[in-house]
């Protein structure tokens, strides 16, 4: 009898024991900031997924200054958290600051923007979407639509980062196969809903009725602009067309509004993956080096349906 207890008594402490551990650990989660729709979705994803593994999170908001990022990591490796979820501002400088971390022991995963370093050790995958892509998708569609013969603003990202680099460069590799297609003005609006506007009024200031079409990096900036040119007296989505990335919910209201006229999806929903990763990195297993999103590319008429389970 005593034997049985003492056996039922020492499989429930490995039980609690085993839990406890698996719920004990705490990953730091170094976040750009909040300058998106985009990127709120992505916290609260991630901060979801916590929650839901029972992980404790340390979650720093670098408020899109790269500076107050990096120091923002080695807050979390001096924690000696267990592992690093980042989403890097830019893609460069990151070489001394992640080998910190490696020093430490601490594995790096790489969410939604990839970086450059000479030691791609230094990070142990990138889940990310393929941003030459959706630039390539945006700019195709913007071909189709307007029989190759357009001219267009851009509205770019936030300078040095891994979307607004690639957004960039997919969309020109695609217009550029088309003579009629030209970028009369390309400036940076930092992803940011009221910067689009402000960018846009300049822009239309100094290019008015010249303008046929707006690309713009992501959604919030496109959402600026149509304010912009509703203010200008212009139609967004008829007299000029816009187009932009990311498909989210607002984006599909503004296309049932006939205000915009096209949205590249970028999944931020990252949380589920991102914590797949970091568990498969503590259990000591090798990643691939990336993790594609695949994306999709909508329309007006695409987004009644989706619109009303749309989740972010
Ligand atoms: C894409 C992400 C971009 C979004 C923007 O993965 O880094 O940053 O497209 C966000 O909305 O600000």
């Amino acid at each position: 009898m005593r034997k049985a207890l003492a056996l039922c008594v020492a499989v429930a402490v490995c039980i609690v024991g085993c839990e406890t551990g698996k719920k004990g650990r705490t990953i730091g989660f170094s976040q750009t900031g909040a300058e998106s729709a985009w990127r709120t979705a992505e916290t609260i994803s991630i901060r979801e997924e916590a929650d839901k593994r029972g992980v404790t999170l340390k979650f720093t908001d670098a408020q899109s200054k790269t500076d107050k990022q990096k120091k923002d990591v080695r807050t979390l490796v001096a924690m000696g958290v267990d592992a690093i979820i980042l989403a890097p501002i830019v893609k460069t400088g990151w070489d001394q600051v992640l080998q910190e971390a490696k020093d430490a022991g601490i594995p790096v995963v790489l969410v939604d923007r990839g970086i450059e370093v000479k030691d791609e050790s230094l990070y142990a995958t990138l889940i990310a979407s393929d941003f030459i892509e959706e630039g390539r998708m945006a700019g195709e569609w913007l071909a189709r639509k307007t029989g190759g013969t357009c001219k267009i603003v851009q509205l770019e990202g936030e300078p040095g980062s891994d979307p607004a680099i690639d957004r960039k460069k997919g969309f020109e590799e695609a217009i550029a196969k088309h003579a009629g297609m030209e970028i009369i003005a390309s400036q940076t609006a930092m992803f940011k809903r009221s910067e689009g506007r402000k960018v846009m009024a300049d822009l239309i200031n100094a290019h008015g009725k010249n303008i046929e079409a707006v690309y713009a990096h992501n959604d919030d900036m496109a959402l600026g602009a149509i304010q912009a040119l509703e203010a200008a007296g212009m139609k967004p989505g008829t007299d000029v067309i816009v187009l932009s990335i990311d498909a989210i919910k607002d984006a599909f209201q503004a296309m049932i509004d006939g205000k915009l006229n096209c949205t590249v999806e970028c999944n931020p929903l990252l949380g589920p993956l991102a914590f797949d990763a970091v568990e498969k990195v503590l259990a000591g297993e090798t990643l691939p080096k990336r993790i594609t999103m695949q994306d999709r590319l909508f329309e007006p008429k695409d987004a009644a349906n989706l619109i009303k389970d749309w989740k972010y």
